[in-house]
């Protein structure tokens, strides 16, 4: 037999050829790791579970900058956007490490092993510090790690399997003699045998072997993805629960003139698809109504544990609200409004008995993330707090928050508005939720705030008569006021649209006669108790951002 050529470590290929066993080994554990979790556990994808954990490690100021990503150009939206980018990014820097690891091993092996071993620690540790790690979520990440480790030794055996050269001669056995002990001669000269006894291992049988299990992996991660979103909700159940959403207590017709549409106002109503998204949820939790169960705990009196089912018994009373995030920048648009319907939390929580001292609702998500929400404002008689089950005529949508979230006018949604709600605990101040320990106020009320969406940031409009059109807010206070300046001159009283709540968004419009040139608009709301909103600007960090808004445009 031939012998195998053993260089060292390289065994016969080139750098490129380590480089792709490297990828195709790490891509192997990735694309196995996310179909066992499709499989079993959506949420236990290894892959997954390190982008949820950078979300959760990320400073403030990273996540700040992400909620902020905008992609027009390949039209995704915000709250979407910077989840992709997030993914994307990871996977970029995983091919980078396998690649200059696949350089490594080139002239060490163990050293691609090595790194093949990190990250299946890495993903397993993410897998298990995740704030809803349960124990089938260690399948992925430990078939994941194994399977990485399994493609990386098989292909270097077919690497040390190399037969050099490509075309293997084989020697005839030659016989000692004539049994007979005649005095025949015996052939001499070795024959090329074809065929071959197996077909050869060349350099070419690892890149093709490499190419079908990268292939495969992809595959593989594809059918988990599949799995994955599979497990999603029974979109027909969910719509089925629409004639069961009605609400007994309807909200009064909404009146003429709510808001300003024709001249550049949002609707009144933003519809559910572009309601504004903001969560930590990489991938949207999917929890069907019928499994739902809602715990109430903590510091009451008798602890409550709620299905879908018992929530519908009760009440249903709808309510108009506008919910913004605290992270809006002055002029932004993370603030929309709905029609909710749902249960009253005041009740629920009455009903449990709220023990004294417990000044925080502490409410977390079937994801894992949490918040706080101080117990007097949701106690208040006249609050509206409340459960919400259906949005905008439809069950909520998966997005935001299906079966259940919680909806507290007046504060901002990060110590409020909790989607995917699956426990509520009564306790005090001294736990923190998800946002505290990142900078953000413990207690969250919307400061008064307005908009100018009409012009635009450097539009260019017709000389001579203009309408400037805008929002304003102050949830639960109500909105009295809005005055418009242009080019720093003396306020004008705009026009305000029919007030529907206290608890939602007025639109204003203010007629202007513009001169040839370049101007700036500013505007200042003023809240129902005569509060107007402060000048001074503010970053939304920790509490939310103040400021008139100004837009620079020009005439011509
Ligand atoms: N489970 C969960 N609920 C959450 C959040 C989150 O990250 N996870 N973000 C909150 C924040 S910061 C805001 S502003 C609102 C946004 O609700 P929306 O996405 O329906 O507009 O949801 C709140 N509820
Ligand atoms: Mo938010």
């Amino acid at each position: 037999m031939t012998p195998v050529r053993h260089a060292p470590d390289a065994g016969g290929i080139t750098r490129m050829h380590a480089v792709l066993i490297q990828l195709v080994s790490i891509i192997a554990s990735v694309g196995v790791g996310h179909l066992v979790a499709g499989l079993f556990s959506p949420a236990s994808s290894p892959f997954q579970a390190v982008a949820d954990a950078v979300v959760r490690l990320s400073p403030e100021g990273l996540t700040e900058f992400g909620k902020s990503l905008d992609f027009p150009a390949i039209g995704l939206p915000r709250g979407v956007a910077d989840k992709v980018g997030l993914l994307v990014g990871i996977a970029v820097v995983l091919l980078v490490v396998a690649a200059l690891a696949g350089i490594a091993a080139y002239h060490r092996r163990s050293v691609g092993r090595a790194v093949i071993i990190v990250l299946g620690v890495v993903g397993f540790a993410a897998v298990c510090f995740s704030p809803v790690f349960a124990p089938v979520d260690l399948l992925a990440p430990l078939s994941s790690m194994m399977v990485g480790l399994s493609a990386y030794a098989r292909l270097y055996h077919l690497v040390d399997s190399i037969t050099e050269p490509s075309v293997r001669f084989s020697v005839p056995k030659v016989t000692e003699g004539h049994p007979e002990g005649t005095s025949e001669v015996p052939p001499t000269a070795p024959q090329l045998v074809t065929p071959l006894v197996t077909s050869p291992v060349t350099r070419r049988t690892v890149l093709a072997t490499s190419a079908a299990v990268g292939v495969g992996a992809v595959g593989a991660g594809a059918v988990g993805q599949l799995l994955g979103a599979g497990a999603r909700i029974d979109t027909s159940a969910r719509t089925a629960l629409k004639p069961r959403l009605q609400p007994q207590v309807a909200a009064p017709p909404l009146p003429a003139g709510a808001d300003f549409a024709a001249q550049g106002s949002p609707p009144f109503l933003t519809p559910n698809k572009d309601f504004y998204r903001i969560d930590t949820a990489l991938r949207v939790p999917t929890i069907s109504a019928a499994d739902y169960q809602l715990k109430v705990h903590g510091m009451v009196a008798r602890e409550l544990l709620l299905s879908y089912d018992d929530l519908l018994r009760r009440p249903l009373v709808e309510q108009r609200v506008t919910l913004t995030c605290v992270s809006n920048p002055v002029n932004g648009d993370l603030i929309s409004n709905a029609s909710f319907v749902g249960v009253s939390l005041r009740e629920l929580l009455l009903e449990a008995g709220v023990r004294p001292g417990a000044e925080q609702i502490f409410s977390t998500s079937y994801d894992g993330w949490t918040c706080g929400t101080p117990t007097s404002v949701v106690l208040e008689p006249d609050r509206g707090a409340m459960l919400a089950l259906a949005m905008n005529g439809e069950p909520l949508p998966l997005e935001h928050g299906y079966p259940v979230r919680m909806v507290v006018p007046g504060l901002y949604g990060y110590v409020s508005a909790t989607k995917w709600l699956a426990d509520i605990e009564l306790t005090t101040f001294d736990r923190h939720a998800y946002w505290i320990d990142r900078g953000w106020a413990q207690l969250g009320p919307i400061k008064t705030q307005s908009r100018i969406d009409r012009p635009r940031g450097l539009e260019v409009v017709r000389v001579g008569r203009f309408t400037a059109a805008g929002i304003a807010w102050a949830q639960h206070r109500g909105i009295s006021r809005v005055e418009v300046r242009l080019d720093g001159g003396p306020w004008q009283e705009a026009q305000l649209s029919t007030e529907v709540s206290r608890d939602t968004w007025r639109m204003w419009r203010a007629d202007l006669t513009l001169a040839e040139g370049n101007h700036a608009i500013e505007s200042r709301a003023t809240d129902g108790n005569g509060k107007v909103q402060p000048q001074q600007r503010a970053d939304p960090i920790p509490d939310g951002a103040t400021g008139w808004p100004q837009i620079n445009f020009w005439a011509a």
